[in-house]
């Protein structure tokens, strides 16, 4: 595979309803879309995932475009690889910045897909059909809204629960959300806002039987996350601090987490992602696909990766309809009354991306192109 040019696309894209965690809201989400193109016309499209600001990870929009524009996008371009899967190897010597190198390396790959004819998920070694869906529910201004959020996504058939918490909005929502909704699957995500002060409350919410704590304590530990784990039966998801398949063994050999939940963007994108899903597997730590409030093409690249065989527990990818007015991709992602997403069967992606609608919403471009 060989890139002769890579199209970056900025569009605002309003979010039906803002997202609130621990760390903030969201309106309106900055998203930046990647197009690659190789030598044979060939194309395939990524989606950056990082935020409007760098508070759930350092990488927010306005440098992941310049370090794709101005740093990634050059050491890619006109290099000869063997496969998409070689992509990221181009990239090494570039510390950090993986949800940058995600939107090159995700592109390459549903390029790749697109050129062999076969859909994503099974290229990256997938083989499911369909894949179970849960949502993720942001912090609410009341416990009312709250629950008739929850109301709606339990009616709606989702497989599984997830509420933001925080200090302040902590055990005792929990506890009305299981008192209302029984034995729904349940999970707590607190976006790091926590301490090993906080150890108590763990353990207090022990009996509300919640099926992980999601990155409850520092977005760079291990350590403290191993601590509490020590301490309470409930399973440790790490989100956050896993950022490479060598952070998945640390925190694996450590005891960390029982639960991985592997986000492209975070990981650095497809190869990472697949290993860390394999170590994971081997370990039999079971692992989700998570989101990051993406517009179609991120979510598309979700359901390829939660195809593979690690991807045990239903995941955070759902319905655009939940996100947006219209998505970027025709149709859709739709989710069933019983909670699945059937996995598209067209080459690569396998969503159609809609280029009228990404013009009406872009905000600015840029095209980078190998010069030689
Ligand atoms: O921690 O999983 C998270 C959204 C933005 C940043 C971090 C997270 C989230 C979500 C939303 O939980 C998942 C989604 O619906 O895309
Ligand atoms: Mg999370």
């Amino acid at each position: 595979m060989r890139l002769t040019k890579i199209e970056l696309t900025e569009i605002n894209l309003p979010l039906i309803h803002f997202f609130e965690t621990s760390f903030g809201r969201t309106y309106e989400r900055r998203i930046i879309l990647l197009k690659a193109t190789d030598e044979y016309g060939n194309e395939g499209w990524g989606e950056c995932t990082c935020g409007e600001d760098p508070t759930y990870s350092a990488e927010w929009t306005d440098p992941c475009w310049l370090t794709i524009e101005k740093i990634l996008a050059p050491m890619v371009l006109g290099r000869d690889v063997e496969s998409a899967a070689d992509v990221w190897s181009l990239m090494d010597s570039v510390k950090g910045n993986r949800m940058s190198k995600a939107a090159i390396e995700t592109a390459c790959w549903d390029l790749e897909a697109k050129s062999l004819g076969v859909p994503l998920g099974n290229h990256l070694g997938g083989n499911r059909a369909e894949i179970e869906s849960g949502v993720s529910i942001g912090i609410q201004d009341t416990l009312e809204d709250l629950l008739e959020k929850i109301r709606v996504e339990v009616d709606a058939g989702y497989r599984r629960i997830k509420i933001k918490i925080k200090p302040g909005w902590d055990g005792e929502v929990v506890a009305k959300v299981r008192e209302e909704f029984g034995d729904i699957l349940l999970m707590g995500d607190a976006n790091s806002a926590y301490s090993l002060n906080d150890i108590e409350l763990f353990k207090s919410m022990e009996e509300l039987d919640l099926m992980m704590y999601e990155q409850p304590l520092a977005h760079d530990d291990i350590i403290d996350h191993a601590k509490l784990q020590a301490q309470i039966k409930t399973p440790i998801c790490l989100d956050e601090s896993v950022h490479s398949p060598d952070d998945a063994r640390k925190a694996i050999e450590l005891k960390a987490c029982k639960i991985i939940n592997i986000k492209l963007g975070r990981v650095g994108g497809h190869q990472q992602a697949r290993e860390i899903q394999r170590i994971a597997r081997e370990a039999e730590i079971p692992v989700w696909c998570g989101g990051m409030l993406e517009a179609g093409i991120g979510r598309a690249h979700n359901i390829a990766m939660s195809t593979l065989p690690g991807f045990v527990l239903p995941g955070d990818v759902s319905a655009s309809a939940r996100y947006w007015h219209e998505d970027i991709i025709d149709p859709g992602v739709t989710v069933s009354s019983d909670g699945v997403i059937t996995v598209p069967t067209k080459p690569g992606i396998g969503f159609d991306v809609k280029q009228g609608r990404i013009d009406d919403l872009t905000v600015r471009r840029a095209e980078i192109l190998h010069d030689n």
